[in-house]
């Protein structure tokens, strides 16, 4: 049900919750795709991916539903609540039994989801809970795929994008409780009037007992700034001479956070439910030649990254997230965009509170049909992901696909009805598209507000020809702004680089010819930059799949290894975004 809230239950404070993170039964329900059923492998953990667990490329590569089990005790204490199960996400289809009887479905994998099971478990006693998770991708599903029957038998998932299909529970799985009545969603929007920051608060209780609440806002130390004392689930509060929410290196105390708590009361004073919502205030906003923070233009100093990474796949990995964050500081970088899906909640916070911006990307990639069925499941993706990450100060801009085909005639419609979705839930954040096509043939610009490109010069078109970048990202930037007259970002550049490879004079493949690639870039920007052109450059190592020959066990365009260690383009690029913040 995409109408009701899918607030993180870790941020209320009187709920009860019991993580069923851990190792669960698994096994193969589908025969044809000669994966032993039952055998193979028999204990899975959550959160992970499955696919790179065991040593059988037939697990690997199996296409179909598996499943998942374990049981769990829900304590007597909860007798008079309501139980909730929520998923961080499952890749890509969810089917989840409780005690035998049907509780959740859900598609699209990177989102979460949430169900009542109020009625399905046994207080007080163990229950079983079996998911069925089906990682097929067809027609209609965001992203799209298609099957194939290879002469053996074997079925095999095809897609066009280039990072491995992992499946499985990749996130955490929570049960929790609330009474009866309870906060199921808060929305807030923030501006600036002078030096005092307004909020906007619109909050929803579902449940049937009176009730009455309190608001307030607490800044870090713990003090409290703003009440509401009155009563009431909308209105706005203010907070005079606001600390305003910076991205990392734009101010000495960046990613600053205030709380917005809901206390939720029945009639006899006595507390139902606390949520404690972090939030930070800033405004943007965006003309036909730059973007702003708090009125000031930004320089998005960033990267497209993946969630990836040996043995686990997608599945969230903490020391992993640390890792990321201190190399993207190392870098001197201030933002990313969740290519080409929406990351895990634990990763969104964590770039709240360190002050990294996020352009947020759906998980609509290479949609190459225009069908009312995609387009559903395009708009739901949309609905889910901004329900998600509305509140977030480190989102700055929608990504609401990446290279799609908007040369098509039939993308004019449907990118018309796909961005009026995503302003029909928020205005206060820039949209974009990262496209491929070049902007004589799109027809997408006229309904985003910021242009982005992905452009691969001197790599998938004149491998190996240094000097045609500088001429073909000026064109293709200036093309773009002549078009539709608004900012334009570049989104992705680079080229397949293999570590500790060196060569000179610089040849494809050596970490020299990485290097002078982006050098090249560097200098378009700069020359670009006159602030009509706001840019960011490429990511990380992942794993890719066996029909790309030219990719070597995956991309490597990374200017970090799969493992986070730099290559020599990291050193590079990292003396170009610290030279460049100093200069703000
Ligand atoms: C673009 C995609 C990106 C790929 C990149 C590449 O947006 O995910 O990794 O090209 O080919 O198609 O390296």
């Amino acid at each position: 049900d995409t109408k009701c809230g899918i607030l993180d239950p870790r941020h209320a404070r009187r709920r009860p919750l019991i993580t069923l993170d851990g190792l669960w039964g698994f096994s193969f329900q589908d025969s044809n795709n000669s994966v032993d059923a039952g055998k193979e492998i028999e204990l899975m953990p959550v959160p992970a991916s499955y696919n790179d667990i065991s040593t059988n490329p037939n697990v690997r590569d199996y296409v179909g539903v598996v499943r998942y089990q374990r049981s769990f005790f829900v304590p007597s204490s909860w007798q008079t609540k309501r139980i909730w199960l929520r998923f961080g996400s499952v890749c890509y289809s969810a089917e989840v039994y409780i005690n035998g009887e049907l509780a959740i479905t859900h598609q699209i994998g990177h989102l979460p989801f949430v169900g009542e099971v109020t009625s399905l478990v046994k207080v007080g006693d163990d229950n079983d809970i079996v998911v069925y998770v089906d990682n097929t991708l067809t027609g209609t599903s965001i992203p799209q795929g298609s099957l194939e029957t290879l002469p053996s038998g074997r079925i095999k998932q095809d897609y066009t994008f280039d990072f491995f299909n992992y499946a499985g529970i990749d996130r955490p799985v929570v049960l929790y409780a609330t009474e009866s009545t309870y906060i199921d969603d808060i929305t807030i929007h923030t501006k600036l009037n002078g030096t005092t920051g307004i909020v906007s608060y619109d909050i929803t209780i579902e449940g049937s007992v009176r009730f009455t609440n309190l608001i307030s806002i607490v800044d870090k130390e713990g003090t409290e700034v703003a009440t509401n004392d009155g009563g009431g689930i909308s209105g706005d509060l203010e907070i005079p001479n606001v600390h305003l929410w910076w991205p990392y290196l734009m101010s000495d105390d960046p990613g600053y956070l205030y709380t917005l708590k809901v206390d939720l009361f029945d009639s006899d004073s006595n507390l139902m439910d606390r949520y404690e919502l972090p939030f930070g205030v800033r405004e943007l906003s965006w003309d036909s030649t730059s973007f702003k923070i708090n009125g000031k233009p930004l320089y998005i100093r960033g990267f497209g990254r993946h969630e990836d990474s040996d043995f686990r796949g997608k599945g969230l990995d903490l020391p992993l997230v640390l890792r990321d964050y201190a190399l993207i500081k190392w870098m001197g970088a201030n933002c990313y965009r969740t290519s080409h899906y929406p990351y895990a909640e634990e990763i969104m916070d964590l770039a709240d509170s360190l002050g990294i911006m996020i352009i947020d990307e759906v998980p609509a990639v290479n949609t190459d049909d225009f069908n009312d069925d995609l387009l559903e499941n395009h708009k739901r993706s949309i609905t889910e992901t901004i329900r998600r990450d509305k509140n977030r100060p480190a989102v700055v801009m929608w990504s609401a696909a990446n290279e799609p085909k908007t040369a098509d005639d039939r993308s004019e419609d449907y990118y018309r009805h796909v961005i009026a979705h995503v302003k029909a839930f928020d205005q206060s954040r820039p949209v974009t598209i990262a496209n491929l096509v070049g902007a004589d043939a799109d027809h997408s610009g006229q309904f985003l507000d910021i242009l982005s490109f992905n452009e691969y010069s001197a790599w998938y078109s004149h491998e190996g020809d240094l000097e045609v970048i500088y001429p073909d990202v000026m064109t293709e930037a200036q093309s773009w702004h002549t078009k539709y007259n608004k900012p334009v970002l570049v989104t992705e550049y680079g080229a397949d680089t293999l570590e500790g490879f060196h060569m000179l004079p610089s040849f494809v493949w050596s970490e020299e010819y990485q290097s002078q690639l982006l050098e090249q870039n560097f200098r378009a920007f700069d020359d670009l930059r006159g602030g009509r052109v706001v840019y960011w450059g490429d990511d990380l190592e992942f794993r890719g799949f066996q029909d790309q020959a030219r990719r070597l066990g995956g991309n490597k365009k990374g200017i970090f290894t799969r493992q986070r260690q730099p290559k020599q383009s990291a050193h590079h690029m990292r003396k170009r975004y610290w030279a460049i913040a100093a200069l703000l």
